[in-house]
C-alpha cells in the first residue's frame, strides 16, 4: 500500500511546508504556543526548520520519524527556542491533539545530526581580503608582486589571501585561470620578498569517524621555477598558528599547473573540534589558488539544534505541529 503512504507524507510535507513560508503554525485561539517560522538560515539550507522524514512499514503499522532543525524556531509571543529551557513536542490527529507536556510518549529528543562543510567562495565579495568567518594570519610583511599581465583591484597591496574573480581582472583570464565553481576562489600572492607564510584558517567543526577533507587547488603559473608551495594542517586546539599540526606530506606540496584534488583523512579525530589550516609557503612564487573545501560528516555544535522522535502511526491521513513547552502543558485543548 505505498501509494496510500506517499498520499500519507504528502499531507505531511505539506503541513511542514506551509510552516516554512514564515506563517503562524496553529489557530491563535487559545493559549497555544507553536513555531512561527523565520528564515535566518547562514549555512547550508534556506528554511530554519529542516523537515526529514525516514520510514518503515510493519504489517499495517509505519514508523515514521520525525527531524527538525530547530536552531533558530521562534514560538508565539516571540519566544526563542532554547533547549536549556524548553521541551518539544509532537501533537496532532494521530494523538487526537493531546496537550503538549502531557504525555512523554510525544516529547522530541535532541540529537546531533552529521552535515557537510563546504566552501565555494561564492559567499563573498571580490576582490576582498577579508574572509570572515574564515581566519587569515599574514607572518611575513609587504606588499605583493604585480601581474604583469593582468591587473585587478588590490593588485601589489600587502594581504594574506584575496577572493580573486578571474571573470574581472584586465583583461580577463576566465579562460586560462577558470575557478572550479562559480565566479571566484581565494588566493594568496607571493609578497616582494622569499619564503612566504600567509595562513588561511577555516571555522571551527566537530569531526565524527567519517569526516573526509577534499579540496582543489591549482598554481596561477610556474614562472618562477616549482609549483606553488603549500601545507594542509588541523588544530583540535586553537586556531593561531602554533596550535596547527601538520597533515600534508613532506614540509610541503608542490600544487600543479592543472586543478587537482587533495584528499586527507579526519577520522583520527573523530569528536574533537577542529580547524583546517591552509599555508602558502612558497619561497619565490606567484599565487595559489584554492576551490571547493569539502569536509564530510561534520557536526556544527552551538550551530545547528535538531530534535527527532519516532512514531508508529497507521496509514491515514496524519496533521500535526511541533510545541514549545515551558516547565507545565502549554494549553488546554477541551
Ligand atoms: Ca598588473
Ligand atoms: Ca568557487
Amino acid at each position: 500500500m505505498k501509494t496510500t503512504f506517499t498520499f500519507i507524507l504528502a499531507i505531511i510535507l505539506y503541513s511542514l511546508s506551509y510552516a516554512q513560508k514564515g506563517e503562524s503554525n496553529i489557530d491563535r485561539t487559545s493559549k497555544n504556543e507553536s513555531f512561527r517560522i523565520i528564515d535566518n538560515s547562514n549555512f547550508g539550507g534556506s528554511q530554519n526548520i529542516l523537515p526529514s522524514m525516514k520510514s518503515s512499514k510493519n504489517g499495517d503499522i509505519y514508523k515514521v520519524t520525525f527531524l527538525v532543525d530547530v536552531s533558530n524556531a521562534c514560538a508565539e509571543g516571540n519566544i526563542w527556542f532554547d533547549p536549556e529551557k524548553h521541551d518539544l513536542y509532537i501533537s496532532g490527529t494521530f494523538n487526537d491533539w493531546t496537550m503538549p507536556g502531557t504525555d512523554e510518549l510525544f516529547k522530541l529528543q535532541p540529537v546531533e545530526v552529521q552535515t557537510e562543510f563546504f566552501e565555494n567562495w561564492e559567499g563573498f565579495d571580490y576582490w576582498t581580503t577579508d574572509l570572515h568567518p574564515w581566519t587569515t594570519y599574514q607572518l611575513t610583511s609587504g606588499e605583493t608582486w604585480e601581474t604583469h599581465y593582468i591587473d585587478f583591484p588590490g593588485e601589489g597591496t600587502e594581504f594574506a589571501w584575496i577572493i580573486f574573480n578571474p571573470f574581472e581582472t584586465t583583461p580577463p583570464i576566465d579562460d586560462t585561470h577558470p575557478p572550479m565553481s562559480g565566479n571566484s576562489y581565494a588566493a594568496a600572492m607571493q609578497y616582494k620578498g622569499l619564503n612566504d607564510n600567509k595562513w588561511l584558517i577555516s571555522p571551527k567543526m566537530e569531526i565524527t569517524s567519517s569526516s573526509i577533507l577534499m579540496f582543489w587547488a591549482i598554481s596561477f603559473s610556474h614562472h618562477y621555477g616549482g609549483g606553488e608551495r603549500m601545507r594542509v594542517s588541523i588544530s583540535i586546539s586553537g586556531n593561531e598558528p602554533e596550535d596547527f599540526i601538520l597533515i600534508s606530506e613532506r614540509n610541503y606540496i608542490e600544487v600543479p599547473r592543472e586543478w587537482t584534488l587533495y584528499t586527507y583523512d579526519l577520522s583520527e579525530y573523530a569528536n574533537h573540534n577542529l580547524f583546517l589550516g591552509f599555508q602558502f609557503v612558497s619561497s619565490d612564487g606567484e599565487m595559489l589558488i584554492i576551490d571547493d573545501i569539502t569536509v564530510s560528516d561534520v557536526n556544527f555544535p552551538g550551530n545547528k539544534v535538531y530534535y527527532q522522535i519516532t512514531l508508529e502511526l497507521p496509514e491515514g491521513v496524519h496533521e500535526y505541529k511541533y510545541y514549545l513547552v515551558e516547565n507545565q502543558p502549554t494549553w488546554d485543548i477541551g
